[in-house]
């Protein structure tokens, strides 16, 4: 069972069960407009069924009819900004949707292996570098926050009741499947507009900020081997690589022969109320407990995107 089935994660995390032979239940929440955006192709294999992670009864009646072995918790509130707008719905999704649905299994199947999308966003200012699960954590936002609760509530329903629960601590992960909102998105989408002559500026907030950027399809691989581990454990995942928003529109703009100072404008409208300035993964407990390691580099999935930002808008 995977909420958030119809995010980034959730779409690709559905591909690889598929593949494994899993059956997957994928949980959405009612709208009024089709979000299958990301799971089209995949709505003939999949079990589609309602919850919402702000609804108790809803998530306690999916985990009891279906019984799932194993529940991704990919459902959140996701975007930063969003959290300073609405704090308190942030926590209502990424913080306490966490206990509904370890509510939810403890009390209808908690034989259920349980995995919590934790974020390296909990890092936020962080206190060492790189970072690795025993790294303290202090958010920046109102979503670092939201998910520091997440996290803590996973590993309290482990040690209270014995449950198979366990976070991954992962670091920025991106794809062509990406919200357009998300600075990588914005960024490829960006560049083949203004390539393809639909567009002449880009207006980006911090480009000093560093991230560990990946890709996705390598994530969710990561994710469903720590639900095959022996013991439930914690893990981060990410490249080790660091690069900054200025080294992304670098990049980018010159997949296409493009000079990205030409183009990029500062606007203060994207600068954070308080910034995570760096991050980088320290993931050598999942290289070496759970054989991971990503196959895609920064420079290949920054032109993964841009290609396929080109090809679908022109
Ligand atoms: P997305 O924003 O793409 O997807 C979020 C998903 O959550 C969507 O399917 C959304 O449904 C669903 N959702 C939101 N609110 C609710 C709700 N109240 N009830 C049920 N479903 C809800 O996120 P990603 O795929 O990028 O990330 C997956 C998870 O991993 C998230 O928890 C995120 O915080 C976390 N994470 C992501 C990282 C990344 O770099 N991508 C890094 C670390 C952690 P709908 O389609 O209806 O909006
Ligand atoms: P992040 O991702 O906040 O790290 O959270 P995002 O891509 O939004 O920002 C990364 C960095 O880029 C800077 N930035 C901008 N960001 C956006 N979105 N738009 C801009 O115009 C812009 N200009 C500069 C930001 O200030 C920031 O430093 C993502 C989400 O997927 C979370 O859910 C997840 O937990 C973390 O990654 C790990």
């Amino acid at each position: 069972m995977i909420t958030g089935v119809t995010g980034q994660d959730g779409s690709y995390l559905a591909e690889l069960l598929l593949d494994k032979g899993y059956e997957v239940i994928g949980v959405v929440r009612r709208t009024s407009h089709d979000s299958y955006e990301r799971i089209g192709h995949l709505l003939d294999r999949l079990h589609v069924v309602a919850a919402d992670l702000l609804d108790q009864h809803s998530l306690t009646t999916v985990i009891r009819d279906a019984k799932p072995a194993e529940v991704y918790n990919l459902a959140a509130q996701s975007f930063v900004p969003t959290s300073w707008n609405q704090p308190v719905l942030t926590g209502e999704f990424t913080a306490l949707g966490v206990t509904r649905l370890l509510e939810a299994i403890r009390l209808a199947h908690p034989q259920a292996r349980f995995y919590q999308a934790s974020s390296s966003e909990m890092f936020g200012k962080a206190v060492e570098t790189p970072q690795r699960e025993s790294t303290p954590f202090y958010p920046r936002s109102p979503y670092g926050v939201a998910k520091a609760y997440g996290h803590w509530i996973t590993v309290n329903y482990r040690e209270s009741y014995g449950m198979f629960a366990v976070s991954g601590i992962l670091f920025n992960h991106e794809s062509p499947r990406r919200g357009l909102e998300f600075v990588t998105r914005k960024v490829s989408d960006a560049v083949a507009r203004i390539k393809l002559g639909k567009a002449g500026e880009l207006r980006l907030g911090n480009l000093d900020s560093g991230r560990d950027w990946g890709f996705a399809g390598d994530y969710v691989e990561a994710m469903w081997r720590m639900l095959q581990q022996p013991e439930p454990k914690d893990y981060v995942v990410g490249t080790g690589t660091m690069h900054t928003v200025r080294d992304l529109c670098a990049a980018a703009f010159s997949h296409v022969g493009l000079d990205w100072q030409k183009y990029v404008k500062i606007d203060p409208r994207f600068v954070r109320p308080a910034e995570v300035d760096t991050l980088l993964a320290d993931a050598s407990r999942a290289r070496r407990e759970l054989g991971w390691a990503p196959k895609v580099s920064f420079e290949q999935l920054v032109k993964m995107m841009v290609d396929a930002d080109v090809e679908r808008l022109a």
